[in-house]
């Protein structure tokens, strides 16, 4: 039957060119396959067919305007095919993953929480603003009598009926998110490691003695080291009853779970490394000492120890977001079918000072709303920060459980350690709970400077009830009293429970000491964060204090300790860890390299538009869309736009490739008929983070390290206003860095007169400066279609298929002009590639010549005054565009610094001279960027030079005006040219006055930069 296929619906565009004709008559297509692409002035879109056939006849041609309704195809329609639930071509991704990974899958038994409720025979006032204590007492027996006639959740449920019944009457007083100051598993529901429990605690001492002894060790030779000892002190069951139970290593059979690592606690990841075998004691030796190869890093750095850290978490704040789009971006593979569910999780430890820094914080929603039930959040409430209490007047572990449960996750407090189980058991009356409840952290962080007669009455003393409780008790045993987070049955249980929670995230607040274990110098003190030093006694006290084997001769040498290679913990441990899969932290790679495409994709590119004129932001997309029909790229593209895709002409992905949305799309979007309609889709591609840099950064090193997190390599490439980058993201740009990220940043709209009328907080003059601060990004500005084409493809080369480990940053335009068609010089490549090529010459007069360099928009600018120049001036010029400025100083560093340390070898020559050392005239740059930008090469060329930017606060207007304003159009570069002649002397200076005269520029103007 003969179908005829219309042009959709296509929103408020009339008039729109088809740009490219993708079938002919006799072509066989089916539904979804695209079949024409139309282009309006800002974005670009292919039509795909809507149903299934072979093409009878092609009604329009390339050129045509098309309006909704249009007549595109005749076509014998077959059967319609139903739309596939997974992306095309992802079938064989699996199939590679299959083979490096398990061939079946052992699914996780997840077990139910076991449903031990805590009976209690009754219930006690615990709040003292009470009006009428009989009345209370009635309700609380009422309430009593349910609990221990039908349960826990019966009487949640009649609580939760009285709150909502108070509220309709008018008492609109919000319920709390807070449970009492106790645990959240009650011990009858703690689950039991079946660990021996002496082995792992005699371990764990080795790791404690060795981790202190490698810092203070460190410091006595260079006491301008540093190091930590008080943060791990503090962590050191949290991390392991994770390794010795928990977390899974990556290996052939199992992709690994992911731990974040909290930053200061390195040294004890180190010291266990020394257990296991994996370090030595020269390299305890080197902790901080790295600039000899061999030496462990300060904090986790996987550039420095690329086979060992995996995440760097020390600028606080950054772990727990990346973590949390780590999981989000693990969820995402999973569902677009690029890895296997195995239901791998992502661990973050984080300090509770570190709580404080908006970023910790700033996603928790993300994480509930997006059910990631494979990330546990473990916060080392151990009370204090570096200076002092986290929350001297309150309580840290109260405020963040509201906060995350309020936000939807999972929270399990880890207070109190067994030794309190018989004492809470035993509070008949609440007096406990009570006083555990109002004693503030300041006061808690005090008692465990002091001792156990302090604590009977500063703490217990607060109530005769509590003080009778103890009474039995040594003081000796109240301070045997231990914090939860000090105690492996509590963590266990927490984590035991952690894992096997569905559908929404886990945090486990656990309460520790900091410097645990430490003594008077450095236990609980306002001052632990910073001791780097034990003296004698403080070793002889902690060694006792952890039974360490050590002999005193021993503790004074502070030698590191390793049992024999036969000893039961070493044996132990290390049968532990085969059993979770091997070692962790471990780094590595299997990913498949992913072949770069071949050039003729880029053709289109390399040839004049013509008439038609576009921005080079509509280009990438355009190179986007090309990119998406290429069977090894397309399904490892991430594209990734924080609610901009309409900005920059990209709302075409939402229908090509989809929204990832992990619950798919529960509602007929507002302009579903439509053919950019906002499509959500499980197995959606783009990852649309709202307006969100930082979550979309995330995103973007999640998906930029997948090649070694998930053995997959993926290119992502994250598309935002070049001012809201690296300078509102500037520090996990730089965790980029170290991470070995490979990926596109694109920083769209970009230049500080190209964005025209947004103004002072949108235009960026400033951002490849920004950029050149990372040592492996690799930056570019190109002008034309083309530079963007072959520096595209070098990237894709480069970082996916060669596997370097650089990231690009590339800056787009939004300025509509035509590109000219790409210059035949066989140089020409290279030229774009390595910075600069020389792009027009004017050499009609011969007499006096000036080398004009251009970098993106402003090149064009450039191009037009040379014609000025030449046309009205007889001045000859070359003109080159620059496509990086940053690239070129970096060969002109390389080369000076190599010739200044091989004085006698041959002297090597920076691009910069080889391209201009041979020219003539003086040299002026240009950019749309501050003048230190086009200043950066000045020191490689031994000319005249000059430069011209965009210094200054930017502010809306028309292009035209921002341009005369900075002093970067085609008028000023005329009249500054002529003034660089006539200081050289190759002009007489009139000239210059007459131009300067002619075109009404104030020499008495004040510099932009201070207006
Ligand atoms: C962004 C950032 N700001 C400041 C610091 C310096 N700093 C290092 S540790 C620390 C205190 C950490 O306290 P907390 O998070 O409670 O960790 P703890 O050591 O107590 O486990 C600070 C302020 C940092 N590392 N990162
Ligand atoms: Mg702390």
């Amino acid at each position: 039957m003969s179908e005829k296929l219309l042009v959709p619906d296509i929103g408020e565009f009339e008039n729109v060119e088809v740009i490219e004709i993708l079938v002919k008559p006799g072509d066989q297509i089916k539904e979804n396959d695209p079949v024409v692409t139309i282009e309006s002035d800002k974005s670009s879109v292919e039509i795909p067919s809507i149903l299934s056939g072979k093409v009878e006849s092609v009604e329009v041609k390339v050129g045509d305007k098309v309006s909704e309704g249009d007549l595109l195809l005749n076509l014998s329609s077959s059967k319609t095919l139903s739309k596939s639930t997974l992306p095309k071509d992802t079938e064989n991704i699996i199939k590679q993953a299959e083979t490096a990974l398990a061939k079946t899958k052992e699914k996780e038994i997840i077990s139910q929480e076991p449903v031990i409720e805590k009976k209690q025979s009754s219930i006690q006032i615990i709040n003292g603003a009470d009006i009428d204590p009989l009345e209370t007492q009635d309700w609380l027996e009422s309430l009593s009598a349910v609990i221990s006639k039908d349960g826990n959740q019966r009487a949640h449920f009649l609580i939760k009926e009285l709150i909502n019944k108070a509220y309709r009457e008018g008492a609109n007083i919000p319920y709390t998110q807070n449970t009492p100051y106790i645990n959240t598993i009650p011990p009858e529901a703690e689950v039991k490691s079946n660990g021996d429990q002496n082995i792992e605690r005699r371990i764990r001492s080795l790791i404690r003695w060795n981790a202190a002894a490698m810092v203070v060790r460190a410091n006595k030779k260079f006491p301008e080291l540093g190091g930590h000892i008080g943060t791990f002190a503090s962590a050191a069951t949290l991390y392991d009853v994770g390794m010795n139970h928990f977390w899974r290593a990556k290996n052939n059979k199992f992709g690994g779970d992911l731990v974040y690592f909290q930053g200061h606690s390195a040294p004890g990841m180190y010291a266990r490394a020394f257990l296991e075998g994996r370090l030595n004691e020269k390299q305890l030796d080197s902790f901080r000492q790295e600039v000899k190869p061999g030496g462990l890093s300060s904090y986790p750095h996987p550039w420095l120890m690329p086979k060992f850290w995996q995440f760097p978490t020390v600028s606080m704040g950054l772990g727990p977001m990346l973590a949390i789009y780590q999981a989000r971006y693990m969820k995402y593979l999973i569902n677009r079918g690029l890895i296997k569910d195995e239901g791998r999780k992502v661990w973050a430890f984080l300090g509770d000072g570190e709580m404080d820094e908006p970023e910790s914080m700033g996603a928790i929603g993300l994480a509930a709303r997006e059910k990631l039930d494979n990330l546990i959040f473990v916060i080392n409430c151990n009370l204090q920060r570096l200076d002092g209490p986290v929350r001297g007047n309150g309580k840290i572990i109260q405020e963040l459980e509201g906060s995350f449960r309020g936000a939807g996750w999972n929270v399990i407090k880890v207070i109190w350690g067994s030794y309190w189980d018989s004492l809470l058991a035993n509070d008949k009356t609440g007096q406990l709970v009570k006083i555990m409840n109002e004693t503030v952290d300041g006061e808690y962080q005090a008692m465990k400077a002091r001792d156990g007669a302090y604590v009977r009455e500063k703490f217990f003393g607060k109530h005769p009830e509590t003080s009778e409780l103890v009474s039995s008790l040594s003081d000796k045993d109240i301070w045997r009293l231990n914090r939860g987070g000090h105690d492996p049955h509590k963590v266990f249980a927490a984590y035991d429970k952690a894992i096997k929670n569905e559908e929404r995230p886990t945090v486990i607040i656990a309460k520790t000491i900091k410097g645990y274990g430490m003594g008077k110098t450095g236990e609980s003190v306002n001052t632990t964060h910073q001791t780097k030093k034990l003296d004698v006694d403080d070793l002889m006290y902690y060694r006792d204090r952890f039974d360490v084997p050590l002999t005193d001769q021993q503790v004074k040498n502070i030698e590191y300790f390793r049992p024999d290679e036969k000893s039961p913990e070493i044996k132990y441990l290390k049968e532990r860890r085969i059993k979770l899969g091997g070692f962790l932290p471990e780094r590595s790679t299997f990913a498949k390299p992913i072949k770069a495409p071949s050039k003729d994709i880029f053709d289109f590119m390399k040839v004049s538009t013509g008439e038609k004129e576009m921005s080079t932001t509509m280009a990438l997309v355009r190179m986007l869309t090309n990119l998406l029909r290429d069977k090894n790229i397309s399904p490892r593209l991430v594209p990734i736009i924080p609610d901009e895709a309409r900005t920059f002409g990209m709302e075409g992905f939402f229908q090509k490739i989809g929204i990832y949305a992990h619950e798919g799309q529960k509602y007929e979007p507002e302009d579903s008929a439509q053919l950019s309609s906002y499509r959500e889709e499980k197995s959606g591609q783009v990852l649309e983070e709202g307006i969100n840099e930082a979550g979309a950064m995330s995103s973007w090193i999640a998906a930029a390290t997948s090649y070694t997190n998930h053995d997959i390599e993926m290119i992502p490439i994250y598309i935002f206003y070049s001012m809201f980058g690296f300078q509102r993201v500037g520090d996990l740009a730089w965790a980029a860095g170290d991470s070995q990220a490979r990926g596109f940043l694109i920083g769209a709209t970009a230049g500080r007169t190209t964005l025209a009328g947004e103004g002072l907080q949108h235009q960026d003059g400033h951002s490849h400066l920004i950029a050149s601060t990372i040592p492996n990004c690799v930056t570019y500005d190109p002008t034309f279609h083309y530079e963007l084409a072959v520096i595209f493809r070098e990237g894709l080369r480069r970082m996916h298929e060669k596997k370097e480990n650089v990231f690009y940053y590339i800056t787009t335009m939004n300025e509509n002009y035509s590109h000219p068609e790409m210059p035949k010089d066989k140089n020409c490549e290279e030229g774009i590639l390595k910075g600069m090529y020389k792009i027009r010459e004017f050499n009609k007069f011969k007499k006096t010549k000036i080398q004009l360099l251009g970098s993106g928009t402003i090149l064009r600018e450039m191009m037009a005054a040379a014609e000025v120049l030449q046309n009205e001036y007889q001045i000859d010029s070359e003109i080159w565009s620059v496509t990086s400025f940053n690239e070129l100083r970096k060969d002109g560093m390389e080369v000076e610094r190599y010739n200044l340390l091989n004085p006698d070898k041959e002297k090597k020559i920076s691009f910069v001279e080889k391209c201009l050392g041979k020219s003539e005239g003086p040299i002026m740059a240009v950019s749309d960027y501050m003048r230190i930008h086009s200043d950066q090469i000045r020191p490689y060329i031994n000319k005249s030079f000059y430069s011209l930017g965009t210094d200054g606060f930017g502010r809306s207007d028309t292009r035209k005006n921002l341009r005369k304003f900075f002093e970067v159009d085609k008028e000023h570069l005329v009249a500054y040219s002529l003034s660089v002649l006539a200081k050289e002397q190759l002009i007489a200076s009139k000239y210059a006055k007459e131009a300067i005269k002619k075109y009404n520029i104030d020499g008495e103007k004040p510099m932009p930069t201070k207006l």
